[in-house]
């Protein structure tokens, strides 16, 4: 987003030009603020003097899809989980309006931390379904806050979604970032297991028991992953809102790889500087800036790292440009590590050549211990994967379907939407540091396993495949 260089006198203008065009609208008593559905961010406020500002937000019980065929039913604030995002300028003068859709079921309110006043406006915004309420309030302190409903009762109210970001930009703005994004962790406790398919339903007793099934950016398993990763080029500089709504989790927002320049934690006008992982209890936000130096795959994830894995709270940057081998050289060596002294007897895995090719059986053999070591933390034992997060390997059309692919896959990792069974993934495998033995081995026990294609799996194979990672797909993976 980039400062607007147009002066304080055009101002006025300018809203009635461009409608939207910089966070504001013109309408009647005052300018409507622009808001915005996560990942998007309203447009920087181009420095003007504080004014009045109308922000009409509509509370919405909505059919919402939290992973790749699980609904449910979800709370919110303009429809979408998180809550739209707000974007206001220390003084502003905030005409607030919460409309209740009359289709809602429940009554709500809104409670916006950045409100100086009791309960931050719950306590008047109160909402039957099918009416509007109206406070007015001045946004005093500049910074990011949380805003979320407050009706009883509160946790399922926020547990359902009902929580967002406000941004009240410093009097000064704030400097200019090439890229701006909206996320926010929330947790969602269901009557069923994580990825378990259907219309799953609010769990009283997850909640209380603060254990959720899903952990979660933006509302929904994978919602920053894929063609919905966030994007940047090196060079640029980025800056996230990133709050966390809870109920009950504190969040250890990551990035791995890059390390946060600044981190202004809610209000803050004093940065933190060279941040790994940024605290965020319930109820919090933090301004993150830093700027993307050399091209990648980044995961975005809480990380504590089985919220990431297995709850779904893991996502992507991905940055774009030429390569920067004095910060980063990438992989420069990739050999069989040896125990000094060691001998094929300790180490079975590499097996001595002088007794010649190993026979299926021994392969079988070999592959299940790799398997064990390094597929099942994903695959599960008996190969029938994670619902929405890890595919299946037992009975998969994918796999069986084309054994170089499969190859491939064990030695550079996947990522990106694939299809199994007719059921999307979108996760990341990683590439695993397997030899061209270990490899044909794992494969030709997954293969020989749960009904699979009974395909057998040389070294040479994978030596040629390694060689010429994707040759048949033009230097790409092969997608679905
Ligand atoms: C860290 C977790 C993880 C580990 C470890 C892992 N995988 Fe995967 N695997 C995944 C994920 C996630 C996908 C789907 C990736 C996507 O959505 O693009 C996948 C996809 C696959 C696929 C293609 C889809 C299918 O189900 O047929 C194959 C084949 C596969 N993995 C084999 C293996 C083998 C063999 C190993 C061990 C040598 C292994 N994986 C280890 C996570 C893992
Ligand atoms: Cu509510």
């Amino acid at each position: 987003m980039l400062a607007c260089p147009i002066g304080r006198a055009w101002w006025p203008l300018m809203a009635l030009l461009l409608p939207g065009g910089a966070g504001l609208a013109a309408q009647g008593g005052g300018s409507r603020a622009v808001l915005a559905h996560a990942p998007a961010v309203p447009p920087a406020l181009a420095r003007r003097p504080p004014g009045r500002v109308v922000v009409r937000l509509e509370t919405r019980e909505v059919k919402h899809q939290l992973a790749d065929g699980v609904d449910y039913t979800a709370w919110t604030f303009g429809g979408q989980v998180p809550g739209q995002f707000i974007r206001v300028r220390e003084g502003d003068r905030v005409e607030f309006h919460l409309d209740n859709h009359p289709d809602s079921r429940m009554p709500h309110n809104i409670d916006l931390n950045a409100v100086t006043g009791p309960g931050g406006g719950a306590a008047v915004s109160f909402t039957a379904p099918g009416h509007s309420t109206s406070f007015e309030f001045q946004a005093r302190n500049p910074g990011l806050f949380v805003y979320h409903c407050a009706a009883v009762p509160v946790g399922m109210h926020v547990a359902n979604g009902m929580y967002g970001l406000m941004l009240v930009e410093p009097a000064g703005g704030l400097a200019p970032a090439r890229r701006e994004y909206y996320l926010m962790l929330g947790e969602f406790y269901t009557d069923g297991a994580f990825g378990e398919p259907g219309a799953r339903a609010f769990s009283w007793e997850k909640a209380l028991a603060e254990t959720p099934d899903y952990v979660v950016f933006n509302g929904a398993v994978g919602s920053l992953t894929g063609e919905r990763a966030l994007v940047a080029s090196v060079g640029e500089t980025v800056r996230l809102y990133v709050g966390n709504g809870g109920p009950n989790l504190t969040a250890s927002f990551h990035i791995s790889g890059e390390t946060f320049d600044r981190v202004y934690l809610g209000g803050s006008s004093q940065p933190l500087t060279n941040v790994e992982t940024v605290p965020l209890p319930p109820g919090s936000a933090a301004i993150v800036e830093f700027t993307v130096d050399v091209p990648g795959t980044y995961p975005i994830a809480d990380h504590a790292l089985f919220r990431a894995f297995n709850k779904g709270a893991l996502g992507t940057l991905r940055v774009d440009g030429p390569p920067a081998p004095a910060l980063y050289a990438g992989r420069t060596g990739d050999e069989v590590y040896l125990l000094e002294g060691a001998t094929a007897q300790v180490l079975p895995a590499v097996r001595d050549t002088a007794r010649g090719p190993k026979t299926v059986a021994e392969q079988v053999e070999a592959g299940r211990r790799i398997f064990s070591q390094t597929c099942q933390a994903c695959h599960q034992s008996d190969g029938r994967g994670i619902p929405g997060s890890f595919p299946p390997l037992a009975g998969s059309d994918f796999l069986n379907a084309d054994l170089r692919r499969a190859v491939g896959i064990v030695l550079n990792g996947l990522q990106g939407p694939v299809v199994v069974n007719g059921r999307t993934y979108n996760a990341v495998m990683p590439a695993l540091r397997l030899t061209d033995d270990n490899v044909a081995d794992v494969l030709t026990y997954v293969y020989s396993q749960w009904g699979n294609a009974g395909k057998v799996v040389a070294p040479a194979l994978v030596s040629q495949i390694r060689l010429c990672p994707w040759c048949e797909t033009g230097g790409r993976p092969p997608g679905p």
